[in-house]
């Protein structure tokens, strides 16, 4: 159990005390997980270093054709972003999804991402986006592609005991982009989802330019469904080209058979099904923006 409680007062103290403690020590933004965690035994961190009060960290903006977040921005936050919402609403969409109200108000996007969960919401949306997490240590500052990040269920290859990612960004969409975020869950609240899938997509004409497909919880970590994206370039939009990249992605799947979450056999079932009706949506879409 915590022993200890920090405010870090900048980044470069949050690294201070981390690197003080060797390894006793984590980092905490929302607690919606971490709390959880220790009262499982699960923190073997005795000191807990929070980040909420250090300055200049809590922004969402648009630089050079991204769209940067800041690391104390919240689910809550990103679903309410006029920027977001219209430069890439299928993040406002999955992050609108979390848990309820008071999750959505303390749990952070970067918390989302480094808990490591298949399901995780808002990382998925960021796999789709091909996000990059700006990660600062003692020796400087790097940016990691999303889907290098993940190792497996809750395992993320930054470590909350010596790191901190300060920023995750994003190119805009821009043109005749469109997405769709597809959700199937047991509740409609405080559940984490059975499966998601996240899509964006642009068109070229009536023929799509490229497409991206992320999905989760049907593996140890959240994916990108690379086979249907292929078979999608420069193909129309309808509906068998979306049911045929639906059956691609479901090749890919491997769901548990989970008393929760449902067998994995209806779960791969339903990655075509939402894959397909993600695809037509989000074709639907770049319709109206053109
Ligand atoms: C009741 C309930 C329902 C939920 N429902 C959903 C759901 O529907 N969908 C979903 O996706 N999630 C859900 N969650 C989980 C979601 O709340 C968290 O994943 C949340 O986003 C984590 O953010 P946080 O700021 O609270 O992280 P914390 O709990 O503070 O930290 C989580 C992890 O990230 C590390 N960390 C935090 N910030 C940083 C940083 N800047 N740099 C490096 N490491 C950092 C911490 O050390 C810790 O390991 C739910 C949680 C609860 C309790």
């Amino acid at each position: 159990m915590w022993q200890e409680y920090l405010f870090a007062t900048s980044v470069e103290h949050a690294l201070e005390l981390l690197g003080q403690y060797e390894g006793r020590a984590q980092l905490i933004a929302g607690g919606t997980d971490l709390v959880l965690q220790s009262q499982r035994g699960e923190c073997p961190a005795t000191v807990i270093v929070d980040i909420t009060r250090i300055p200049g960290l809590n922004y969402i903006q648009e630089q050079d054709g991204h769209i940067v977040v800041g690391a104390q921005v919240t689910h809550a936050q990103i679903a309410a972003s006029s920027l977001i919402r219209e430069k890439a609403p299928i993040l406002a969409m999955a992050c609108a999804q979390v848990g309820g109200p008071q999750i959505r108000n303390a749990g952070t996007l970067v918390g989302n991402v480094i808990n490591a969960q298949p399901a995780a919401d808002g990382a998925v949306a960021l796999f789709a986006l091909d996000a990059e997490l700006e990660v600062a240590t003692p020796e400087g500052r790097r940016w990691e592609p999303i889907a290098h990040v993940y190792r497996g269920v809750g395992v993320c290859t930054i470590n909350p005991c010596q790191e901190m990612v300060t920023a995750v960004r994003f190119r805009s969409l821009t043109g005749a982009c469109g997405c769709n975020y597809q959700r199937l869950a047991r509740r409609k609240a405080l559940t984490l989802p059975t499966l998601v899938v996240a899509v964006v997509l642009e068109m070229a004409g009536d023929a799509i330019k490229w497409a991206r497909i992320a999905i989760g919880p049907v593996a140890p970590t959240p994916y990108r469904a690379a086979d249907a994206e292929a078979y999608l370039i420069g193909k129309k939009a309808e509906e068998s080209v979306f049911a045929e990249a639906g059956r691609l992605a479901a090749a890919k799947a491997r769901p548990r058979d989970s008393l929760i979450r449902g067998s994995g056999e209806y779960r791969t079932a339903m990655v075509g099904v939402l894959v397909r009706r993600a695809l037509a949506a989000a074709a639907q879409e770049c319709h109206g923006r053109r």
